[in-house]
């Protein structure tokens, strides 16, 4: 049978790094996402969903967001969708649900499914893990068992909301622990004991720039109570990439211009872009971030500059400048200060001195 590990998809969320528009772009692009998702399930004979928490991205998520996710769940059967609640998912009213949507009961103990081909599916939301009974989970050994929560992985074993307590969870004939709220999908193999291992599936698209590279999900293929395959799918829409592009040898500002536009190309021009400048930059390179972030805006789906670049100043050659400037940078040079506030000093009143436009 096929399984299918998400969650952390956050419909309806603000995105709150993009201007109005283009978040309401991002937000349609999500729950298409989600929607390919459960296209892509029914079509490749998926028997069961697993959503690892945060579904919706909060109490404000709007009736119709909710009506709509329903409808596409309920437009996937008969794959069955196995939903936990994630800290975001707030108090989502859902209303009556579609027949292949199950939840968990939140009555602080963990509740198991057993699903066809000698596999087990328990599961507990996320704000019921700080009063979980670890000792109660009893798991047959014969069985892939699967665990699905919503939390974050701990070594100790003090219980809370939206914690996992790793050694509790050992040697009890779990296989395959299902997280969500890390919104990075675990590439490597992280064990959870002998047996077993754990696994957060990351978000379906990345949403700020927190969450640059790839996103998707994961997809389990089990016979007979045994793993027999495993992959990772995207279906995403868009990525967030951070570049980094050295300005460091750069005389114009045409030369900055083409150095980000090539870089910004090779991020993929339907991307989110956090583009950031760095190295060390001459005096008189007139970078205007705000006309550089326009000039890129067509060659990517948005575009954030972030400037990280240093003013590169000749100490040596300042030595004998009589000039205001030479005394200017001189002055500065001479009190013991903190290396960065010494840079922005001198960017600031470098720039006065030159009668250029300051942005403090
Ligand atoms: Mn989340």
């Amino acid at each position: 049978m096929k399984i299918i590990h998400t969650g952390d998809v956050h419909l309806g969320s603000s995105m709150l790094a993009l201007p109005t528009e283009k978040a309401k772009i991002r937000r349609v692009e999500i729950a298409d996402t989600f929607r390919k998702l459960t296209v892509y399930a029914k079509e490749s004979g998926v028997d069961a969903v697993l959503i690892a928490g945060d579904l919706f991205d909060g109490e404000k998520v709007s009736r119709a967001v909710v009506d709509e996710t329903l409808a596409t769940i309920r437009a996937a059967a008969p794959v069955r969708f196995f939903c936990v609640f994630g800290n975001h998912d707030g108090k989502t009213e859902l209303g009556e649900l579609p027949e292949n949507l199950l939840l968990f009961p939140n009555t602080g103990r963990q509740t198991t499914y057993v699903l066809p081909e000698r596999v087990t599916l328990t599961g507990i939301d996320g704000d019921a893990l700080g009063g979980m009974d670890y000792q109660a989970l009893q798991l047959p050994e014969d069985h892939y068992n699967i665990f699905v929560t919503h939390g974050e992985i701990a070594n100790h074993t003090r219980r809370d909301q939206d914690v996992v307590c790793l050694p509790l969870l050992q040697n009890k004939n779990v296989d395959y622990l299902a997280l969500g709220h890390i919104h990075v999908p675990t590439t490597g193999v992280e064990r959870l004991d002998s047996r077993g291992k754990y696994r957060y599936c990351g978000c379906l698209e990345g949403r700020g720039f927190d969450e640059c590279g790839v996103r998707g999900f994961f997809l389990l293929e089990i016979e007979n109570g045994r793993l027999k395959d495993e992959k990772f799918l995207s279906l995403a829409k868009r990525t967030v990439q951070e570049v980094r592009v050295d300005i460091s040898s750069c005389h114009t500002y045409f030369e900055l211009e083409s150095a980000a536009l090539s870089a910004a190309r090779s991020a993929g021009e339907e991307n989110i872009i956090k583009l950031v400048l760095c190295g060390t930059y001459q005096e008189n390179l007139r970078k205007d971030l705000s006309v550089l972030k326009t000039r890129l805006s067509d060659h990517a789906f948005f575009v954030k500059i972030e400037d990280c670049s240093k003013l590169r100043i000749d100490y040596e050659a300042c030595k004998n400048d009589v000039s205001e400037r030479g005394e200017f940078i001189r002055e500065v040079k001479r009190y013991a200060m903190d290396e960065s506030l010494r840079e922005e000093i001198l960017e600031v009143g470098l720039k006065a001195l030159a009668g250029e436009e300051i942005d403090l």
